[in-house]
This record gives structure tokens, C-alpha cells and sequence, in this order.
């Protein structure tokens, strides 16, 4: 029992430290992800792991709870100072979880949500029919203009005033652009519809005031903790006072159990960081290196959904290049060279989202490792002649011997020796 894990399980630790070495030797340019601070990895394999604590501070279902009442109030506190939110919850466990939470709260079966389509852009957890918030709710979804790959917001006010929906949803996975949550409180007005800004891939960015600011306009703000945030994996809920009780009642006995005290508490780390100067500096050069790897892209010949990006994304379409190849055909032949993707829906998809004609790609994880500018040049490359010459096995290698290269140069963390 008491034995090193290295002892005890060699075999799993061998398989951990071969991802730690794919990790470290590839390009990961999967904007949902990201590399937590070895703070917050501390954080989440600590004995806070143990602790049962079913309800919230000063109000439990278990006794014992001394000290985390004061984790769960410290991480509540930071988080309300990071976002300027009025009330948060930080119990929910991911992000389709506080989701769910919002519309538990609100709604009730059968009630109407107008949200962004999967294949322009939006979550699951937004009304895919397969998902439960397409099953239980009616859902009327919105995309994108075809030309300029962009939500119209006359669009949306007329799908409003059509349709009255009780919630309406303003967030994406898969958006380049800004949201002007100003503009979709109007229009939530008019209908007298609820609004939720679903945040989880635009936190960070939102945190260091590098994109308009949801709070002062929208009901309820989820956000998952782990993608641009750069905290621990899992989420939280921001609303107005009005619906703390009602949010909080939902997460829990609603929807989950007991919290993940370990994951709370590296939360409160993860908010810490991004209260650090160092964290704007971070958030600004993610914005500026997705602009650089968008700009390289076009000189390679790629077209972009909407023309570039004003956030940490962007969406290839393959259809204007490479008729033939898939999302998912691509997405392979990148990894062969070292460079991770994540195929994607484009808008108007003709192929299933398991094929797809599109890639996504962020820059959150290259620029954690210090990369800047000239480096999204290489990368861009890279990725052109990958692409260009997928037939050949040779040139594969050949580039993949150069990303390992050059992530030798920028290692993911200090100390890879961390982990044995
Ligand atoms: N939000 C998804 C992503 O962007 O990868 C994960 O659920």
C-alpha cells in the first residue's frame, strides 16, 4: 500500500510518462486544452481528495468540513474578484454539468432555447438532439451568415422575436470571432428571455480584458476552468444575486453529490494565477500568435471560417483546398508529423461530425511553452507542407523530426522529471 506508485504500479506510470513524453514532444494545437501549472496539478492529487462535503460552506451533510469550508469560500472569493462576478458556484464538476445547472434551475421540460448549432460552432451541451439538452428541451438552433461566417444579429433578434425563447444561449467551441454580449442582452430583453454566456473557451481571455466582458450583461455565465483559464478541469456558474439560491439548489442535491474538494481548491489556485500580471501577458501573446498562425495559414493557401480570428481559434476549411481530404484524414496525417489538431465541423458541413471538412486550431499550449510569433510562422508551414505532401511518409518524419525539434527548445514544464 504504502509503497512509491512507481513500485506499486509500474505499469501505469510507464504509460503516463510515454504521454508526458508525446506531450512534451509534439505540437498540441487543440485550443480547448491547455497545461495546468504544476501549482494547480498539486493542488488536484492532494489529500483534499479524501473529504466528502455535500453541500456548501457552513452548511454541510458531513462533519469535518472545518477546512474546506474555507477552501470552497476562497476559491468562491477569487473567482467573484477575477470575473467581477455577484455570486459564483464552484461545484460543478464540468462544463456540461454547469450547464445543465442553468437550465435546471430555469427551465422546465419542453421549454424553448435558442442556441448555437453544433456544426457552426456550438457545444453539445447547446441542444444536439443526441444530447440531453436537445431531448428534454425545444431547442431552435442558430449558425452563422454562409458568406461571411458570422453570426447576424438581426438574424438572431428575428429568431427571437419568432420563436420567444425562455433561455437564450450566447457562447461557442468552435467561434472565431468576438461576442458582443451587449448587443444579445438586448435582444434577451426584448423577448424577456433569460440570457447565459457560455464562456469556457474564452475565459482566460475574457479574465485579462482581452474580449468584451459578459458579466454586466448576461443572467448566468458557465465557464469550464481548464481551457484558456489554465486552471484544473472542471467548471463554474457566475449569475446575478437573484439566482444564487436557485443555481446553487441545482448543482447540488439537483444534479451532483458530493464536490471535488481537490479540484476546488486547484481551482482557487488556477484563479490566483490569473489574477497575476504574468496571466495578461500570457492571454495577450495567445491572441497575437493565433493571429500570426491564421495570417501563415492564408499564405499557405488555407481558408479560414470568417477570414482569421479575433480570439485563441480558428477553423480550417478543407473544402477550398483539399477538396477530397476529411477533417478526420487530416487531423492523422498532422499527427503523423507531430502536430496534434482536432478535426472539426465547418458551417454548412456536408460530411457527419465524425469526418468533418474541417480542422480546428488554437494556440493556448504553444504559447505556454513560450513560443511567439515566428514560431506560429513554422508551424504554419509545417502544416501547409504536411498537408501538401500527405502521400509521403518521408516528409512526414522529416517534419516531425523538426517539431520535436523545436518543442525540445520550448519545453512543457520546467522539470519533466516531475512525474517519475
Ligand atoms: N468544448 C469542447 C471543446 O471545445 O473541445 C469540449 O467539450
Amino acid at each position: 500500500m504504502n509503497k512509491p506508485l512507481s513500485e506499486f504500479d509500474p505499469q501505469i506510470v510507464d504509460i503516463m510518462r510515454r504521454d508526458l513524453h508525446r506531450q512534451q514532444n509534439c505540437l498540441t494545437l487543440i485550443p480547448s486544452e491547455n497545461y495546468a501549472s504544476q501549482a494547480v496539478m498539486q493542488m488536484q492529487s492532494s489529500v483534499l481528495a479524501n473529504k466528502y462535503a455535500e453541500g456548501y460552506p457552513g452548511d454541510r451533510y458531513y462533519n469535518g468540513c472545518e477546512f474546506i469550508d474555507l477552501i470552497e469560500t476562497l476559491a468562491i472569493e477569487r473567482a467573484k474578484r477575477l470575473f467581477g462576478a455577484a455570486h459564483v458556484n464552484v461545484q460543478a464538476h464540468a462544463g456540461t454539468q454547469a450547464n445543465m445547472a442553468v437550465y435546471h434551475a430555469l427551465l422546465e421540460p419542453g421549454d424553448t432555447i435558442l442556441a448555437m448549432k453544433l456544426d457552426h460552432g456550438g457545444h453539445l451541451s447547446h441542444g444536439l438532439p443526441q444530447n440531453f439538452s436537445g431531448r428534454y428541451y425545444n431547442v431552435v438552433p442558430y449558425g452563422v451568415d454562409k458568406e461571411s461566417g458570422r453570426i447576424n444579429m438581426n438574424g438572431i433578434a428575428a429568431l427571437a422575436e419568432k420563436h420567444r425563447p425562455k433561455l437564450i444561449i450566447v457562447g461557442a467551441s468552435a467561434y472565431p470571432r468576438w461576442f458582443d454580449f451587449a448587443q444579445w442582452q438586448e435582444i434577451a430583453d426584448s423577448v424577456d428571455a433569460y440570457l447565459l454566456a457560455d464562456i469556457a473557451h474564452i475565459a482566460g481571455l475574457i479574465a485579462a480584458d482581452l474580449h468584451p466582458d459578459p458579466v454586466p450583461y448576461s443572467d448566468f455565465i458557465t465557464t469550464t476552468t481548464h481551457k484558456t483559464l489554465r486552471g484544473p478541469r472542471g467548471a463554474i456558474i457566475m449569475c446575478r444575486n437573484e439566482f444564487a439560491e436557485a443555481i446553487d439548489r441545482a448543482v447540488m442535491p439537483g444534479l451532483q453529490g458530493g464536490p471535488f474538494m481537490h479540484t476546488i481548491a486547484a481551482k482557487a489556485v488556477g484563479f490566483k494565477e490569473a489574477m497575476e500580471p504574468a496571466f495578461k501577458a500570457y492571454q495577450k501573446q495567445v491572441v497575437k500568435n493565433a493571429k500570426a498562425l491564421a495570417q501563415r495559414l492564408i499564405e499557405n493557401e488555407f481558408r479560414l471560417v470568417s477570414g482569421g480570428t479575433d480570439n485563441h481559434l480558428m477553423i480550417v476549411d478543407l473544402t477550398a483546398t483539399f477538396e477530397k481530404l476529411s477533417g478526420r484524414q487530416t487531423a492523422n496525417h498532422l499527427e503523423d508529423a507531430g502536430i496534434v489538431v482536432n478535426k472539426n465541423t465547418i458551417p454548412f458541413d456536408k460530411r457527419s461530425p465524425v469526418t468533418t471538412s474541417g480542422i480546428r486550431l488554437g494556440t493556448p499550449m504553444v504559447t505556454v511553452r513560450g513560443m511567439k510569433e515566428p514560431e506560429m510562422q513554422l508551424i504554419g508551414d509545417f502544416i501547409g507542407e504536411a498537408l501538401r505532401e500527405r502521400k509521403s511518409t518521408a516528409v512526414k518524419n522529416r517534419i516531425r523530426e523538426k517539431v520535436r525539434e523545436l518543442c525540445e527548445q520550448f519545453p512543457i514544464y520546467e522539470d519533466l522529471n516531475l512525474w517519475s
